[in-house]
Formats: C-alpha cells, structure tokens, sequence
C-alpha cells in the first residue's frame, strides 16, 4: 500500500495581517482588512485543511495595523491565533509609518513602477527597511517549524528570505512579487550595497515567483550582472545553494464574483444604479488611488473623446471610483488634487443638466457595490502606467456573466499577456485610448461575447486557487530538486571520518586544484596570489614526510613557478602539459607542438577586441580567451560564438577546444589533469589519495581515480566526484583539519 504524503503548515508572510487589531482607550478592536492579496488569499485558505490539500493548517505572519500596548499582547496574540490563524508582529505605528511610507513606498514602490524621478535614495529609510525586515524574520523564526512551507509576499519583505535562511536553512521558503520586477537599467539606480542586499535578499528564497515572464527574466538579468549567477531555465545554482525562479500569473476567485450577482445587496445595487444611468453608456474605472494607475491619463483621454466625438456626449459616463491610498506620501496627495481638478475641468466643460459626464467617488465601496459596478458596466476602461498584474480588469470579466462588456486595458499591465482579447492600448497614447474607447462604446455584442468568451474560459481555469497550489507544488519539489545537489554534501560525520583515515594513513597523494579551489576567483588572473593563511596550510602539508602534495592547474608555469617555486611539492601547469617534481626542473609530460598556434590566436584576439573586459592568455602550449571581466550577456552570445567559430576550424586538427569558468581553451588533444594524474598516481603505492577542485578540468580527474580515493568538488553541481563542499572556506577547514589545526 503507498503511504500518504504528510501534510504540511503554510505560513503566510505579508505586510499586513487579514485583519486589523487598534487600541481605542486602552481596548483592543478588531476589523476586517481589505485587499486583492487579502481577498486572493482567503479564498485559497479555504481549501486548506480539506482531503484534497496538501496543507494541514496555516498561520499568518503580518503586521495587525496598530500599535498594541504591553498589557494587551497577550490577549492580542491569543486572538489572533484562535480567531484569524495570525500571528502578530509588533511594531509601533511611528514605526511602520518610517517603513511603509519610507523606503516602500518612496523608494522601491515607485522605481519598481519605472518612476525613476519619484524615487528618494535616502540611507535613513534604508536602514529603517532592513530593520523591520529583520524584526519580521525574527517573528517567524519564532514559530517556523521544520516541515513547514513558508510564503512571503511583496516588495516589503525583499530582504526577508536571505535573513530567514540564513538562520533556518532547512525552512523551505517561497516568496512572491506582486509588483513588477524592473529592468537592470532602472534597478542599478539603486546604490550598489542596496541593490547587492536585495538581489542577495531574495535569493535566500527556495521559489521566487513573479506574475510575468518579463519579470522574472529581469530579474535574472539583474542576478547575472551585479551578482554573477548564471542560470538555467531559471534555476541559480550558487556555489552553495540553488534556488528557483519562475512567472506565475495570479488569478481571482472567479466564482466568488459570479454568485456575488445573486445576493439580495448586490442586486438592490444593480437596480440603483441602472435607475441613475438611463439612456447612457457607463464606462468603469476602479483603483487604489496611485499615480502608476494611470488615472489622470484616462480622464485626458476621455475629455479627447468628448471632444472629438461631440455624437457622444449625453451618452456615456464615467463612473471613477478612486479608492484612498497612502495618504501621507506627498505625491499620492499631489495625484489626488490633480485628478479632482481634471474631474471639475471635465466636468464643468461639457456637463448639461441631466449629464455630469465623469461620476468621481473618492472612497472604498463595499463589495457588494463593486460586483454591481462590475455588471452594470457596459466598458471597463483599465490603464495603469505600470502594473504588477491588474485584478480589477480579470474581476471586470470574471463578473460578466453574460460576455457581454469590453474591456480596455494597459498594455503595461501584466494581467495583459493574458487578456490578449481586450482592447490593448499604451496608456501614455491619449488618443489612442480615446479612440479604443469609441470602439469600445460601439462594439457589436456578438463580438464582446467572442473575446469574453475566451478571456473567460482563461480566468476561470487558471484562477487563485490554481495560482497558490502551482506555486506551493512547485516549492515542495524543490526538496527533491535541491537533494539531488546536496545528497553529495561533505557532512561533519563524513569529515571527522576522512580526517580519521587521513591521520592512520602512511603514504598519501593529495591533487589540489588552484583557482576556485585554494582562492577565490578574481577579476584579474594575476591578482589571485596565495594568501599568507594559504601559504602556511600549503607548507604544512608538504613538509609532512607521509604527504605528496600536487598543486594542478591550469595556469601557465611561470606563475606557478613564481608563487610556489620554494615549496616542496609537484607543480603541473597547463592541465597537465607540464609537471614539475620539488627542487628539480619543469618537464613536459608529453611531447607537444605548438605550431597551430599563429593559426588559432588572431581567432581569439579578435573576440579580446569585439569584448571589452575580455583577454586571450598565450601560455606556451595552450591558448586561453579568458571573458571574466566582460558584460556578462554579451560574453555568452560571443563565446558561443566563437565556440562554433574554433570547432570548425579545428575540426580535422588534433586539438581539443573546451568551455571552462569564464574561458575558452584551446590545447592539444588528449592531455588532461586526468591523464597526468593516473601516472604519479601510478608512480608508488599510496594508501590515501585526495583530489579537489572546483572546475570541468577536474572532472577529467574525479572520473579516472580508483574507488578508494576521495574527490570533493567545490561548488553544488552534478559532478564525478564523490562529495561536495559549498565553498573554499570548507576546502580549507578540512585541510586545516588534516595539518592538524582544525
Ligand atoms: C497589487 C499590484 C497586483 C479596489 N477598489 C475596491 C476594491 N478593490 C480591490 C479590487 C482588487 C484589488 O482591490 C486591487 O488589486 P489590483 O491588482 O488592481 O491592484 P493593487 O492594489 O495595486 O495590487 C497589482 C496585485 O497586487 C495582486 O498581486 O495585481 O499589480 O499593484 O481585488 O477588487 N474592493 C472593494 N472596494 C473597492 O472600492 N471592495
């Protein structure tokens, strides 16, 4: 019989809590909070639990909206548990004001949203962003347990996930972006150790999710620049991590919506409003009142319309409903007085007795309304100038039940890639939303019905609870994804053995790679010379008589004669072309030729002059084009570029040309680390034989060594080696282990 798969915790991380708790004259009160991420989620929650979930329970982390005095937390604590499945994070209202108003939303929410010029860099806010993020983090490492699946949400939290894993690396964390995720030409106006901080924030995520594929490829974009991380089909592999990337387009309750329309409120609505639109077309604008909406750009539009097609004023109406937001942040009071004046101008302009074109509600309505506005809505008109996602136009036609209606919207919304049937517009074109909105108004119903249909049938299938169970799912199989990497981890029980064996053995052979391995890479070969710690681990280990120590790289043999010249061990240089015993002379292991040289190097000097940052290395029998330094995107077009280039032309040449870390090399066929490695190997009788290294050059080696000899690859990766260790510091502690200064 299969066993069941045991079911897990979610906890939920997010700004603020599903509800608010205040203090009124020393009580608690509690309220219902509102919001697409509230709404989304609650729908979501309801499954959990049932036979179907793969959750147990859940518990949400946020903030409850108010300061809470001392002699109330425990009530508020106890409540919010039993009544809500929260658990609260105490902060004084000064202080999340500093946080939200601050570096939220006057540094990340307008950049995010391509506002460069709104965008305040002040190291204050900063500062007060990492300290409630770590005041977060701190909250949910007190009740995170070690099968639980975490999910933080939004640009608040960015640094979150990395201060979570730093300190729980089992916790399997997902964190979600429900705004855009901007390109690296907007995201590098931040000051590089903000930027550092909060690329580094969210990979400490197991799952990064975004709602459009653009999002996520800037995303990647901005990883692979300023921190270096490649990818693969999404998936960063670290030297010691991997993590995932992937887009998720949010959905909506749509069922919600549709049975909304029977509800006795709703309907009494409906009636209402259709009373006060006789004879009129209604056009529908809903949002948070935020200058990314695009709010004043549809009030231009419409007056265009108004003006340019005089057939029909009297005959539509604007219905803007602006809902507060943000009030404390200068510009959000800023929009505000300006769409109130655009309101008055149109208003005033073309009003009649019985006709105020644009209907302006500066308020939140209750959702019984917003279902009634939904259905009564001939036009919903959506233009955001920028848009994570956009619920209102998916809620629009979620809620048209008969498929009538017709949607215009932004084509800078990302809820657009999947809304390709509405009227697709660019909100900073008056006219053309002027003119989508004529179009709009006279569309035949046969026609709405054909787009709505289809848009319909999309939402509906990929709705919320599709949207967070793709997600959790995914997170889940991250476990085994990231298994696979770290079944080979060097775990202590398996360290503590090796220095065992190391310690009784007589005759040792220990193979140490170089770069990578021993040092850190860097950006100019040249600068990557031994530290005085790696110098003194090196002398240790070679002035043990049982130890033969081999130091196999691919440097060329002049640097490895300058740095490690007095050392008393075996060089060997190029991957093996050239092997130098202690005290004696360099001597090639095989005979080679260097005559294809003057044909290969202008190839590769020519790629060092189209790539800036790139360089070709002459060593006596090997060429190296060497592409560290250069714009990585760049770097990869030309280095498959020249892959295919150097293939070609040696194909009937007996050379070998392989893609290493940042370099291509082109040496002779048949000579690797592995092959000189097999011959000293062969040379005595070792009774304990070690070889590290972090590179595809040692691989060569890892695969031909015996069974009994240990091979540890630095860096998580598929690998022939036995174990792996995350990065250079464990090289050295286990070596520091083996000197006998662990
Ligand atoms: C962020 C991203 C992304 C609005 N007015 C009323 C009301 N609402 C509800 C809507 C909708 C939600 O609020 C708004 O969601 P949006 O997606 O349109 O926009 P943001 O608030 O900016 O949300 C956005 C979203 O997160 C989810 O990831 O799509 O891009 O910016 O659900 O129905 N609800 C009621 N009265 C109102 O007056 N009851």
């Amino acid at each position: 019989m299969s066993e069941t798969p045991k079911k897990c915790r979610l906890i939920i991380v997010s700004n603020r809590l599903p509800f608010t708790a205040k203090e009124k004259n020393g009580e608690l009160h509690f309220g219902e909070s509102a919001g697409g991420l509230v709404s989304g989620m609650s729908s979501f929650l309801k499954t959990v639990g049932t036979s179907n979930s793969s959750l147990s329970e859940y518990l949400w982390i946020g903030w409850p909206g108010g300061t809470v005095s001392e002699k109330n937390i425990e009530e508020l604590k106890s409540i919010a548990r039993s009544k809500y499945s929260s658990y609260p994070v105490f902060l004084t209202e000064e202080e999340m004001d500093q946080f939200y108003l601050g570096f939220c939303n006057k540094t990340i929410w307008p950049l995010f949203h391509y506002f460069p010029t709104y965008t305040a860099y002040q190291p204050d806010m900063w500062q007060q962003y990492k300290k409630v993020n770590q005041v977060f983090a701190q909250a949910l490492l007190e009740v995170v347990q070690p099968d639980d699946l975490v999910w933080i949400h939004d640009y608040h939290l960015l640094l979150m996930p990395n201060m979570v894993k730093s300190r729980a690396p089992g916790a399997l964390i997902g964190f979600f972006l429900h705004i855009p995720f901007p390109s690296h030409e907007i995201f590098r106006l931040l000051p590089g150790e903000w930027r550092k901080d909060i690329l580094e924030g969210l990979m400490g995520a197991d799952v990064l999710g975004f709602h459009a594929y653009d999002y996520t490829q800037h995303f990647l974009q901005c990883v692979v620049r300023i921190l270096g991380h490649e990818h693969n089909m999404g998936l960063i592999l670290t030297t010691d991590r991997v993590m995932k990337t992937d887009t998720f387009p949010m959905g909506i309750d749509v069922d919600r919506f549709i049975s909304a329309l029977d509800d006795s409120a709703t309907q009494n609505e409906i009636k209402e409003l259709k009373k006060s639109l006789p004879g009129v077309k209604a056009i529908l604008s809903v949002d948070r009142q935020d200058y990314t909406k695009g709010i004043l750009n549809r009030l231009e539009a419409f007056e265009i319309l108004l003006e340019s097609h005089p057939e029909f004023r009297e005959k539509v109406v604007l219905l803007m409903i602006v809902v507060p937001s943000r009030i404390g942040v200068d510009r959000y009071d800023k929009t505000k007085k300006e769409i109130e004046e655009l309101v008055g101008k149109i208003n005033g302009k073309f009003g009649s007795i019985g006709w105020t074109p644009v209907v302006y509600q500066y308020k939140q309505v209750p959702f019984p309304s917003l279902v009634a506005l939904y259905h009564v809505s001939d036009v919903a008109l959506v233009t955001p100038l920028r848009d994570g996602m956009n619920l209102v136009a998916k809620e629009y036609v979620a809620s048209r039940v008969d498929n009538t209606g017709v949607l215009v919207l932004s084509e800078m919304a990302g809820a657009a890639k999947e809304l390709g049937e509405a009227i697709i517009i660019n909100p900073n074109n008056r006219e053309e939303i002027a003119a989508a909105l004529a179009e709009a108004v006279s569309m035949p119903i046969e026609e709405q019905q054909r787009r709505n249909r289809m848009m319909r049938g999309r939402i509906k299938r990929y709705n919320v609870i599709r949207w967070a169970n793709d997600f959790l799912s995914q997170l889940l199989a991250m476990r085994d994804v990231q298994n696979k990497f770290y079944v080979k981890l060097l775990s202590e029980p398996i360290k503590t053995s090796l220095v065992s064996d190391y310690r009784k053995s007589v005759r040792r052979l220990l193979f140490l790679d170089y770069d990578g391995t021993l040092v850190p890479f860097v950006r100019r070969p040249e600068m990557a010379k031994p530290s005085d710690e790696v110098s003194s681990m090196l002398r240790m280990l070679c002035e043990n008589k049982k130890n033969t120590v081999v130091l196999i790289s691919g440097r060329d043999k002049a640097t490895l004669g300058q740095w490690f010249g007095d050392a008393c061990m075996t060089l060997v240089a190029e991957h093996g072309i050239w092997v130098r015993k202690p005290r004696e002379e360099w001597k090639m292991f095989k005979e080679q030729s260097a005559d294809w040289k003057p044909h290969i190097l202008p190839i590769l000097e020519q790629y060092g002059d189209r790539l800036p940052g790139s360089s070709v290395e002459e060593k006596e029998y090997s060429l190296v084009w060497h592409y560290r330094g250069a714009d990585p995107e760049q770097s990869n077009i030309l280095a498959h570029e020249l892959l295919d280039h150097l293939t070609n032309f040696t194909a009937n040449i007996d050379l070998q040309v392989l893609r290493g870390n940042k370099v291509i090399e082109v040496r002779a066929a048949g000579l690797n680390k592995g092959s000189v490695g097999l011959h000293i190997l062969s040379s005595e009788s070792f009774d304990f034989v070690l070889s590290i290294g972090d590179d595809w050059t040692d691989e060569d080696l890892f695969k031909v060594l015996p069974e009994s000899a240990v091979s540890i690859k630095v860096g998580i990766a598929n690998t022939h080696a036995r174990y792996t260790v995350q990065n250079i510091q464990e090289v050295h502690r286990l070596l520091n282990a083996f000197a006998g200064k662990a």
